[in-house]
């Protein structure tokens, strides 16, 4: 009886944060080990690398991608880009795992059809910041953003459609996936310095898979 109570996915540890914006507590568990297995290959073609925004700051965060296209940033702007720029070869190919993750994930929060070609990779070690932005270097908005955390629990700042709205702040635990489109898909959001800790899986890290269809 009790086992039934859940067995529908699309109600288990699902919790609003907005209109268009959901957290799923806990989502990518069953899948902690193949994604970790997953990674170690990607990080391997294309390690981790702290990019420079277009301002000329070092980011603290270090990035890599998988799948078509990859996230970039340098002195000349933020963009995608199918080739790494620091081996100049494609990206690594998205793990099947993470592709059926991200697809169910979207599912779940009532985005139906998601197909992305673009996987960011985030590694933040303790200090590690994002400061607040929109995601918005995609082609069109239509489409939702899939963001799974894994390792050390990282606090989400999850603001409005203008900077200067005030944040709401969100604990996100290893596990945990946000999904993130319709009228939510343009909200300012961040994420505050990693606070030191060992994660019995990752160590003393958080990494972030970033979900998008940008191309
Ligand atoms: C992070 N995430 O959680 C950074 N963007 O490390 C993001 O910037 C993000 O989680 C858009 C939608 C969901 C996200
Ligand atoms: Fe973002």
């Amino acid at each position: 009886m009790q086992a039934d109570l859940f067995a529908d996915e699309s109600k288990a540890g699902r919790w609003p944060i907005a209109p268009g914006a959901v957290v799923l507590h806990g989502f990518a568990l069953p899948e902690e080990n193949a994604l970790l297995a997953d990674i170690t290959p990607l990080l391997a073609a294309a390690p981790f690398r702290q990019l420079v925004t277009p301002g000329g700051y070092v980011m603290s965060v270090a990035m890599s991608n998988c799948g078509q296209l990859g996230w970039v940033s340098d002195l000349k702007g933020y963009r995608y880009a199918a080739l790494d720029p620091q081996t100049n070869q494609p990206w690594p190919a998205m793990p099947p795992i993470f592709l059926q993750l991200a697809r169910r994930a979207a599912a779940v929060a009532g985005f139906a059809g998601f197909e992305p070609d673009a996987c960011l990779i985030n590694c933040y070690q303790p200090g590690a910041r994002l400061s607040l932005h929109q995601d918005r270097n995609e082609r069109d908005f239509d489409a939702p953003i899939v963001s799974v955390s894994l390792g050390l629990p990282a606090t989400f700042l999850f603001g409005g459609l203008q900077r200067s709205d005030r944040s709401q702040r969100i604990s996100l635990q290893h596990g945990d996936v946000v999904v993130w489109g319709g009228p939510a898909r343009l909200r300012y959001h961040g994420v505050l310095a990693l606070k030191p800790g060992n994660h019995p899986l990752l160590g003393a890290q958080r990494i972030n898979l970033t979900f998008r269809k940008a191309g």
